[in-house]
């Protein structure tokens, strides 16, 4: 373990000191902290574009603002990128792929006719950084798409071809899982809905149930790959109705021990995701998130250290449910640099665990004893104890830039690579 620098290492202790009065163990947190993996979603590095050339834009309800220079343009200049990210973060993480990330060789290979071998770059990458990886159907940005329905649109022929992009998918997901000795979670997302009030909003929701069975019917070891779905309260076209909502995943994905995805950004805007953890973990074996943050209409801005994202992190630790809950990000902003986009909102999310880790454990206890004007004394004065320090601290040993100056270090990335992407 690399020395750290002189005034981190003051800190820390110092830090190390004041928690200990509180009973806690900033060794036992970082240790805990550094087994976490998050899974970084590709597609915040050329806004949700992909690699299949088509022309076809980005459709489905979500959309990516700001024209900031230096998108990646090509599978390379992803994994490049990524590369820089994840310098910038402590710890080993995974990436998210989507399937229209895939390495088509300049061919129209169309949705249906997805294959293990187009991804085996992305593969090859992953197993090199000793990486996991986590992947997504692309049920949007195709013309099977353009009128807001996949999997529960009312001709079979188009229901057919998203179902066989999703059993495609999830083979392509075990292949990955299995290449890399970790389970890829397919995570099914469908853009399906109507902009104004339905009739009929039962037979959509049937149809996506048949679907989803076609989709599951061949059990995959789960030691391999795990099936998540996501739900959605409405989108930019979907204002009115959306088939995949909460309660129709919720209750598929209770009945088929289905992974839940929760979105951060897929619920009323003042509801948050942190207090559905503890119901839903009773009924499903395991879930998935997309730590996001919703801000009025749009779902996907870069997380911040707010309180949404706290209450998330405290809740996995104090239910110990890390051990079943895949962490996922899921925003995308082409408004600032993408890779610091990235680096922030990884970083947030990592720092929202290590709070969450160094909370004294005098407050479970205040309440057990029923004690609630001390659970509430301590809850808000532990918000003072200087988790900064120990993060600082982490970050050096991990051989990533403490405080801010990973922001220099994409500074000068902006500066060698991407203003050359032109
Ligand atoms: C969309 C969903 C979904 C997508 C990605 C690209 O609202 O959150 O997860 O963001 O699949
Ligand atoms: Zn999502």
């Amino acid at each position: 373990m690399a020395a750290l620098p002189k005034s981190i290492a003051r800190s820390y202790q110092i830090a190390q000191e004041q928690y200990a009065s509180y009973g806690v163990d900033t060794e036992a947190a970082l240790a805990v902290l550094e087994k976490i993996s998050i899974s970084l979603h590709c597609w915040q590095g050329d806004d949700v574009g992909g690699f299949e050339n088509t022309g076809e834009g980005l459709s489905g309800g979500i959309a990516v603002t700001g024209n900031y220079l230096g998108k990646a343009r090509t599978p390379d200049e992803l994994r490049a990128d990524l590369d820089m990210a994840l310098s910038l973060i402590p710890g080993r993480h995974r990436l998210n792929l989507h399937a229209f990330y895939g390495e088509f060789g300049g061919k129209k290979v169309d949705r249906d006719a997805i294959e293990p071998k187009h991804f085996s770059g992305w593969i090859d990458w992953a197993k090199e950084r000793g990486m996991g990886m986590d992947f997504n159907p692309t049920c949007f940005a195709h013309a099977k798409a353009a009128d807001g329905a996949t999997l529960s649109h009312a001709k079979k022929g188009i229901r057919d071809f998203w179902v066989e992009h999703c059993i495609r998918s999830r083979e392509i997901g075990a292949v990955m899982g299995k290449a890399l000795g970790s389970p890829t979670v397919t995570n099914i997302w469908i853009p399906d809905g109507s902009k104004d009030t339905p009739i009929d909003r039962m037979s959509p929701r049937q149809r996506l149930a048949n679907s989803l069975d076609r989709i599951f019917a061949k059990p995959l070891p789960a030691k391999h790959h795990l099936d998540a779905v996501e739900s959605k309260l409405f989108g930019i076209g979907s204002e009115s109705y959306v088939v995949g909502s909460h309660e129709f995943y919720m209750g598929y994905a209770i009945k088929h021990q289905k992974l839940l995805c929760l979105d951060a950004g897929h619920f009323h805007p003042t509801e948050g995701i942190a207090d559905k953890i503890s119901s839903v973990l009773l009924y499903v074996p395991e879930i998935l998130l997309h730590v996001s943050r919703g801000v009025r209409w749009d779902s996907d801005h870069v997380v911040t250290l707010d309180d949404a994202l706290l209450s998330i992190a405290a809740e996995l630790v104090r239910n110990r449910l890390l051990a079943r809950t895949h962490i996922g990000l899921d925003f995308f902003d082409a408004s600032i640099n993408r890779i610091a986009a990235w680096a922030i909102g990884t970083r947030n999310t990592l720092k929202a665990l290590l709070i969450a880790l160094l909370e004294p454990s005098s407050l479970a206890a205040a309440e057990k004893e029923g004690d609630l004007t001390a659970r509430l004394a301590l809850l808000e004065e532990s918000k003072c104890l200087p988790w900064g320090a120990v993060w600082d601290a982490y970050c050096e040993r991990q051989g990533v830039p403490s405080g801010s100056a990973w922001l220099e270090k994409v500074r000068a990335y902006e500066k060698s690579v991407l203003s050359q992407r032109i």
